[in-house]
């Protein structure tokens, strides 16, 4: 999907344990893939950890691609996956359609996508049924408010982190001076958005109020 070598990729079942995040551009949307550890059931210390993570990306994520070898016959483990997206926007992908069929066959109920990752299609495929997904499939529209770019996106992401953090220093009861550098981080964030550059003027008008001469 990257259009290049990201990930340790072998055929060991539990290779991946840490989440791997990636954005990529979809139609001019974009989106931050998470790759997880897969959910087995007989995993050992490590793997189980990095399950736990995958529960949690999953529960995080707005839309699931379910990745399932559809080569074989499903397995308790692809049941179990496709248990816990159920009520999920989710992406179902047979892959390993070069090896076979008889897990994608199984799947014939759902809406799927099958195919295999060493196939161009495939990917395009998915691009595909992961836009109709997640966004309805439709362009967006210009005229509209938008954040067109992945700096842009960033930028509200980080001032959304920063004033998360703020929110909870205040809510642990901290001294308000103590976010006066979070907000600082939230406003020269969002001065990317708007071209304007954070100004010292202004900062230091804002944060007078907080005291951080202190
Ligand atoms: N023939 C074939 N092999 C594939 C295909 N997709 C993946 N593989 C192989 O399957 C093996 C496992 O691939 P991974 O990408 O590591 O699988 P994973 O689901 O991330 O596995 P974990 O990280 O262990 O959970 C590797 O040897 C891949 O080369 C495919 O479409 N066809
Ligand atoms: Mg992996």
């Amino acid at each position: 999907m990257l259009g290049h070598d990201r990930a340790i990729v072998s055929p060991i079942p539990g290779t991946t344990r840490d989440t791997i995040e990636e954005t990529i551009d979809v139609d001019g949307v974009p989106v931050r893939f998470i790759d997880t550890a897969g959910i087995r059931a007989h995993a050992g210390r490590l793997e189980s950890a990095g399950i736990d993570r995958t529960r949690r990306a999953l529960s995080e994520a707005s839309t699931a691609i379910v990745v399932i070898d559809g080569s074989q016959p499903l397995g308790d483990e692809a049941r179990d996956v496709l248990d816990l997206t159920e009520a999920r926007p989710r992406v179902i992908f047979a892959n390993k359609s070069d090896l076979g069929d008889a897990g994608a066959r199984e799947l014939d109920a759902h809406p799927i996508v099958r195919g295999s990752v060493f196939d161009r299609a495939t990917l395009i495929a998915l691009r595909d049924a992961l836009a109709r997904t997640a966004w309805g499939g439709e362009l967006p529209d210009l005229e509209r408010p938008h954040l067109a770019a992945l700096f842009e996106l960033e930028a509200v992401a980080q001032a959304l982190e920063a004033l998360g953090r703020a929110r909870e220093t205040l809510q642990r009861g901290e001294p308000a001076d103590l976010i006066a550098g979070e907000l600082q981080r939230a406003y020269a964030a969002l001065g990317h958005l708007t071209g304007e550059a954070a100004g010292e003027e202004l900062l230091t008008k804002i944060f007078a109020r907080f005291c951080i001469g202190k």
